[in-house]
């Protein structure tokens, strides 16, 4: 396949051909042609085929048609390649908050034959550094408002040659990038890219660790769109779609602009969507389909009776493990059963989900149509159902690090392993137990943090909770739980001695917490997980 790259460094960089995964494209919608854009395929697609006057991208005083963003998407695409040198191949880091502009300058990137490189907004100048460095990143696209952390990794590196804001106030200078896109009316023609050229790089640390880069095609973003939304989400061209996952995380770029585009629906854009914002922002874009992740449902779910017989129809969890009780908690206050999801960045998208209608409590679901999972021992062997072991899986997308040594512990065999611990059930359903690193070994006795977490969450009083294991000289470890509380809960030793007796009843008594620490918030990472090696060090 001709590939559209002169920078050729995402091809050089590459895992060595042996530490691939294997790759099924095993769905008849997965045969891709040897040459494919993205950006043409979800994008001018619909203009082409009549669709162009429809709404695409909402946001709070704003609605712009398809149209409208590949006319904005366009002009960017021209910015790059004219004013700011980019060739086919070129890294272009992306920093803004969700909202149109970076929606406009994600396929602006993709039209050019560039690489995407988005980044949290939360990150700080330390950790774009690392990302910059790693993907060697020569141009950037940053909302004026983030710009500070972004000029400051620019001062010190050189390579990183061309910068332009958006977003600005009205009096910049010529120098924005409004300015510039003002200089370039033309239709852009995409670059002809390869369906296997690199389109995006998507930074993972886990929840520790040193950063790495997926790398991903043009083929990999069509791929997920293929797969889990027909099989299980199944929106529909009328659906609004809305959520909090920051599009830098490609649980949010798939649910909050592939998906809904995909289908030629609707997305709603928050900079802003905690709890309150998503609530105001459900009821005022009459959202349809919600993304975000377990934490943000319970804290949505005290509201929940509000968004009861309103549009909202579909809501989807993933990032971190779904507590039955919150599953249950969600279903109660808003009648809507929750749509659970295992996806990693390394996949891409989600691989392991069941929708609302065969959803089971305490279960994630099944391999999603396109792909193949199994739970297996340590020498690869697959365990008899009922028994916990290491999740892997197999389908259109897979892990590619980029010029990374830990390719080889994420591939194995051609099978990607998740670095989650799972059991199957007779019917073919899959359990998340926990993270393989997240083990308690407590006097002998193994404990996955999850269960001790499910069992605390069931507890009226108790609003969120992060279980790890501490060091103890008798035991070796032992439980220790971080709960948040309910409004109107106190936390004292009553309350303390209640909640390891609820866990004593709930599960088998050797897995309560014998440490209990009240706290008003769990320490979380950008895409909403608990941040387990903080509470371990840091809290004591
Ligand atoms: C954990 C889950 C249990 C699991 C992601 C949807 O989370 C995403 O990607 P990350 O690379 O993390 C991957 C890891 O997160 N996890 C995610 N979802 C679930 N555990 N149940 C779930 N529903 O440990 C996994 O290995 O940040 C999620 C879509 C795209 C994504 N990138």
């Amino acid at each position: 396949m001709p590939s559209a790259h002169v920078d050729t460094f995402a091809r050089d960089h590459l895992p060595p051909p042996d530490q691939w995964p294997t790759l099924r494209f095993e769905l008849p919608a997965l045969n891709f042609p040897p040459q494919l854009n993205c950006a043409w395929e979800l994008l001018d697609r619909q203009v082409e085929q009549g669709r162009g006057d429809r709404p695409c991208i909402l946001a709070p005083g704003l609605r712009w048609t398809y149209r409208e963003l590949q006319d904005r998407a366009d002009r960017i695409a021209y910015v790059l390649v004219h004013d700011m040198g980019l060739v086919p191949g070129n890294r272009v880091l992306l920093r803004a908050p969700n909202n149109p502009m970076l929606a406009a300058c994600w396929f602006a990137v993709m039209k050019a034959g560039g690489i995407a490189v988005a980044t949290m907004p939360l990150l700080r100048a330390k950790e774009l550094q690392a990302i910059v460095e790693i993907g060697q990143v020569t141009h950037a696209l940053c909302d004026a408002r983030l710009a500070d952390d972004l000029l400051q990794v620019q001062a010190s590196h050189p390579a990183l040659s061309q910068l332009k804001l958006f977003n600005g106030s009205e009096a910049a200078d010529g120098k924005s990038l409004e300015a510039a896109m003002a200089r370039h009316p033309a239709p852009f023609v995409n670059a002809n890219t390869a369906a296997d050229d690199t389109c995006l790089l998507g930074f993972t640390s886990g929840t520790t660790g040193v950063p790495k880069a997926t790398m991903h095609f043009h083929r990999d973003v069509m791929a997920i769109c293929h797969c889990w939304p027909p099989h299980v989400l199944r929106p529909t061209a009328d659906d609004i779609f809305i959520g909090s996952p920051p599009l830098a995380f490609t649980f949010g770029l798939g649910g909050l602009l592939l998906f809904p585009m995909a289908v030629g629906a609707q997305a709603v854009l928050l900079e802003k969507a905690g709890p309150e914002q998503l609530f105001d922002g459900i009821q005022q874009f009459g959202a349809t389909v919600l993304f975000t992740a377990p934490t943000s449902y319970r804290k949505l779910a005290l509201q929940g009776p509000a968004l009861r017989g309103g549009t909202l129809r579909k809501c989807v969890s993933a990032g971190e493990a779904l507590p039955a009780a919150t599953r249950a908690l969600w279903r109660e206050a808003t009648d809507i059963e929750l749509i659970d999801g295992i996806g990693a960045t390394e996949m891409l998208h989600i691989f392991i989900s069941a929708d609302e209608a065969t959803a089971r409590p305490g279960a994630t679901g099944k391999a999603v149509p396109g792909y193949r999972a199994e739970v297996v021992d340590e020498q690869g062997q697959p365990v008899p159902d009922g028994t916990v072991g290491q999740l892997r899986v197999q389908g259109p997308t897979g892990c590619r690090y980029l010029d990374d040594a830990r390719q080889a512990r994420y591939v194995r065999d051609g099978w990607n392993y998740t670095g989650d611990a799972y059991w199957r059930d007779a019917d073919g359903y899959f359990h998340y137990h926990a993270r393989t690193d997240d083990m308690i070994i407590s006097a002998g006795y193994n404990i996955a943090s999850p269960e001790v977490e499910d069992a605390l969450m069931q507890h009226p009083a108790v609003a969120d909770c992060g279980v790890v294991g501490v060091p103890d000289e008798e035991r070796g470890q032992i439980v220790k739980a971080y709960v948040v509380l309910r409004p109107g809960h106190v936390g004292d030793e009553a309350l303390m001695r209640t909640l390891q007796d609820f866990v004593k009843q709930t599960v088998a008594p050797y897995k309560y917490p014998r440490a209990i620490r009240f706290v008003n918030e769990l320490p979380r990472t950008a895409t909403g997980k608990v941040q387990r090696f903080l509470l371990r060090s840091t809290h004591g």
